[in-house]
């Protein structure tokens, strides 16, 4: 019997990205189904009530949920282009970088800079430099977090190669800064622009509309809990 591979998304999310660009560059075949978050799928509820989120992956009737998990479950079920490399320490590090980027990255782009303003975003940047400059040290002399071939890290951090440029135009600064920053404005352009990565990133002026209304909504908010 044929796989029946299915993932829950949204147009303009960066997590189900991650869901997408792996089993693409698996070449497992899947079918999609969007979700509108303002008015949620009695599936999506019913395959995710803890958290109701995208993305979700469902394998054969399995569901699956949290972007990081489900590349751990594609990268096990589906062996072809790994993700991870096979030595158990260098896993365990690629799995540190993806973490870092859920748990500090992406919070203190998100949260401390981009949907803060004045002072309070003053106060943001440095802890946003600083999580940067550890993925700076980290790619220094790496094509990718995962060395020639893109890695598990490369896709969990995928995000900043293309979203992190909108967040920075809206905000009206710059935290990437290529002088500062070589490695990752390395990185971004070759991750951004590799086989796969580049075909399935949503449209930019739509996402700029999308995250100009996000963050008019959102700005002063603190992170949720
Ligand atoms: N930790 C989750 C985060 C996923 C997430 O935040 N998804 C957002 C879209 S960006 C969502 O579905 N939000 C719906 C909601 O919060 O109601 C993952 O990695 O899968």
């Amino acid at each position: 019997m044929a796989d029946e591979v299915k993932v829950f998304r949204t147009w303009s999310s960066p997590f189900p990205l991650r869901v997408i660009w792996a089993l693409k560059l698996k070449g497992v075949e899947f079918e999609t189904i969007y979700e509108d978050l303002s008015n949620k799928s009695p599936l999506l509820l019913q395959y995710n009530p803890i958290y109701k989120k995208v993305p979700v992956l469902v394998h054969n009737g399995k569901v699956i949920c949290e972007s990081l998990l489900i590349l751990e479950y594609i990268e096990e079920t589906w062996k072809q282009t790994p993700l991870l490399p096979v030595d158990p320490y260098q896993q365990a590090n690629a799995r540190f970088w993806a973490k870092f980027g859920d748990d500090k990255v992406s919070q203190s782009i998100m949260w401390g800079v981009f949907l803060k303003e004045g002072k309070e975003q003053e106060e943001g940047i440095p802890a946003a430099l600083e999580n940067l400059k550890y993925l700076e040290d980290e790619l220094r002399g790496k094509k990718f977090f995962g060395g020639e071939t893109i890695g598990l890290a490369d896709v969990a951090l995928g995000w900043l190669a293309y979203y992190l440029d909108i967040f920075e135009e809206i905000a009206g600064l710059k935290l990437l800064d290529e002088e500062k920053f070589p490695s990752m404005a390395a990185w971004k352009q070759e991750f951004a622009n590799a086989p796969i990565i580049h075909e399935n990133w949503p449209d930019r002026d739509r996402l700029v509309d999308k995250f100009v209304a996000t963050r008019k909504a959102n700005l002063g908010k603190e992170a949720p809990k």
